[in-house]
């Protein structure tokens, strides 16, 4: 047992969900791991406490985790259908409503307005920065590696005997992606101590999750990360690795667009770069997601996108946008938000320049919007 990690806004987040018999959980659009753990470890907590508790998400689970969903009671995890009756009275009844992982309404799809019009109290436990303020108890902690460590403080705080089986597995899935396998800056001694003792409750053995979480790729899937590869162009000397999937991209591997997870990861991996950008065709637009190595906050740079996140972690969505041009107002962007050597920048930011030939060669190559 490590000392749990208490503070007045932790408490007020766990004193309402104590004293409620009924609870609605959210999180975010596209829910990850995080989101998913750390909705099911507080749930199943409430459940084993005689609470009645339901899931309520806008989006499915991704495939990747469909295990993790199987093993969870029947009844518990919903995807949101505007009518069903079962879900709207979940919500009329409910004496809290808890949204974790995301901090704005916008996030959380379909469910931020039903949370929002049910008049009930909206509680928040979350480790993204700036938060909107309509919650009306709010735990956040920018400093977590991920919404699932709160977590564990938020259930232990209640009683450590609750961090069984269950929502062991829950919480260190959460963990475990957020922080890429424990490698990202986020990770402290602290994560790895919250973990020690979540493996322990939990009688858990690491290597049977990570196998289901990431080696269950498909023929498709490693098609689609073939072709993703051969996308990857290094800008401003190195420093910054862009990546792309176009619709044609997903049509011909024949892979989920959820097999786009973690591709950014081999533009990081680049020798050299500071900063990764992948960028996601849609039909709607274009989906951005951010990272960074160290000390290069990238942000404000999806801010500047309508996105946001963390300092090593962020993402956007451009509505409406084309690939070509999305990509090149995101270059062009980049040497303010990522550390770019004076020198570079005076030879690359001539004005309103084009993408490269060899960036417009690839964007042809792979079918992508113009
Ligand atoms: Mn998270």
């Amino acid at each position: 047992m490590i000392p749990v990690r208490d503070s007045p806004d932790l408490a007020a987040v766990r004193d309402a969900l104590v004293a409620a018999d009924r609870v609605v959980i959210t999180t975010h659009l596209r829910p990850d791991g995080d989101a998913l753990g750390t909705e099911i470890a507080i749930g199943r907590a409430l459940r084993a406490l005689g609470k009645s508790v339901m899931i309520l998400n806008a989006d499915r689970v991704p495939r990747n985790q469909d295990w993790l969903a199987e093993e969870q009671p029947d009844g518990f995890l919903h995807v949101y259908e505007s009518g069903d009756l079962t879900q709207a009275e979940a919500v009329a009844r409910a004496d809290a409503l808890l949204v974790v992982d995301a901090n704005a309404q916008h996030r959380l799809g379909d469910v931020g307005g039903v949370f929002r019009k049910s008049g009930k109290p909206v509680l928040l436990l979350d480790h993204h920065p700036d938060p909107e303020t309509w919650f009306d108890a709010a735990c956040v902690r920018t400093d977590a590696a991920a919404a699932a460590e709160i977590a564990y403080d938020l259930i232990a705080g209640i009683d450590p005997e609750l961090i069984g089986r269950a929502v062991a597995t829950a919480l260190y899935v959460g963990i475990m992606t957020d922080t890429g396998s424990f490698r990202y800056s986020a990770t402290t001694p602290r994560t790895h101590a919250v973990v020690a003792d979540i493996l322990d409750r939990g009688d858990l053995r690491p290597e049977p999750i990570h196998v289901s979480i990431f080696d269950g790729r498909s023929r498709e899937g490693l098609a689609l990360l073939s072709s993703a590869l051969g996308t990857i162009t290094t800008h401003y000397d190195g420093r910054l690795a862009t990546l792309f999937v176009t619709q044609d991209m997903i049509r011909s591997s024949g892979a989920f667009f959820d097999e786009t997870e973690g591709l950014i990861n081999y533009g990081l991996a680049l020798d050299g770069v500071l900063a990764a950008v992948i960028f996601l065709e849609l039909p709607s637009g274009v989906k951005l997601s951010f990272r960074s190595k160290g000390d290069c906050p990238i942000n404000g740079w999806a801010t500047k996108f309508g996105g946001g996140g963390h300092p090593n972690a962020s993402g956007a969505f451009v509505k409406d946008g084309q690939l070509a041009r999305t990509m090149k107002q995101v270059i062009d962007a980049a040497p303010r938000h990522v550390a770019v050597d004076p020198h570079v920048l005076a030879n690359e930011e001539d004005g309103d320049r084009e993408l490269s030939d060899s960036d417009l060669a690839l964007l042809a190559q792979f079918g992508g919007s113009r």
